[in-house]
């Protein structure tokens, strides 16, 4: 039996939700509500001490951040496999994955400089000083406190964006003459990628892409094609959400003339 915990807007689950979907294995929900906090609690510490989603069960067995679990959930089953057979092209998905995480990171930054700041700006300074303390990463807790504090002034807001243009770079540079990240085919780096690019389009910065790079704008806009794009978005997402996300992201940066590099 395999069973997701993971958010309904998580940027990580939706990049796991793809990857079941590919593979096309049956899985149970065990939704966790972020914005409620639902993963401080101690029933879901006990599950991830890190205190973030996704985790994925496996009979009992708990697997570890999205694109570990992406790539295990791959060797599950023969049925369209898309870990690539050669090791070069191993390397390379290897490779996405580790740029993954700083991916997360930037649209994390993106994310939480504009609609969770909005969001958190609702609360007390009390409630918002619990929230802080009760994040088990203190050196993330204190990047969030900044973002909430200062939105797109924020100095780690401009390094985001520098990393984000680079992906962008990055994945022009790799689809070379090939419509997919590598070789001929649909690949795990392309179902590793797409979910960070959703929620750059979200946020209203699709610009990052669409002005620069036309091989980026047509691999983007082949898999969010793919029924796993649709299977893993629309059923889950919490649709007020993603307006409220889109709405905030296009007012935080789009204005903002200090990103004019990038946008
Ligand atoms: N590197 C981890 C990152 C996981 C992560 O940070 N997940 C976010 C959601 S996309 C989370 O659970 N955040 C909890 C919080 O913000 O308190 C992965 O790829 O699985």
């Amino acid at each position: 039996m395999l069973a997701l915990y993971h958010g309904a807007n998580s940027v990580c689950s939706i990049k796991v939700r793809i990857v079941l979907k590919e593979k096309n294995l049956e899985w149970e929900s065990r939704h966790v509500d972020l914005p409620k906090g639902e993963q401080f609690t101690p029933t879901y510490l006990a599950i991830n001490p890190r205190a973030i989603v996704p985790v994925l069960n496996h009979d009992g067995i708990l697997i570890y951040e999205s694109s570990v679990i992406c790539e295990y959930l791959d060797a599950l089953s023969k049925y369209n496999q898309l870990l690539p057979k050669s090791s070069y092209d191993k390397a390379k998905t290897h490779v996405w994955g580790i740029y993954c995480l700083e991916y997360h990171d930037s649209v994390n930054t993106l994310t939480f400089s504009s609609y969770q700041r909005k969001m958190l700006l609702d609360k007390t300074p009390q409630e918002l000083a619990a929230r802080w303390a009760a994040m088990p990463d203190q050196i993330r807790a204190h990047k969030l406190k900044d973002l909430v504090e200062r939105g797109a002034s924020s100095n780690y807001v401009y390094v985001a964006l520098e990393r984000l243009a680079r992906m962008c770079a990055d994945v022009e540079a790799a689809l070379g003459e090939n419509s997919w990240l590598i070789g001929d085919n649909y690949s795990l780096a392309d179902a590793l990628l797409t979910a960070y690019f959703y929620r750059i389009e979200c946020l209203g910065l699709n610009i990052l892409w669409e002005r620069r790079y036309p091989k980026t704008t047509s691999w983007y806009a082949q898999v969010k094609a793919r029924e796993s794009f649709s299977t893993a978005t629309a059923p889950w997402l919490d649709e007020e959400a993603v307006r409220k996300i889109s709405k905030v992201g296009k007012e935080t940066f789009l204005a903002h003339t200090k990103f004019t590099d990038f946008l």
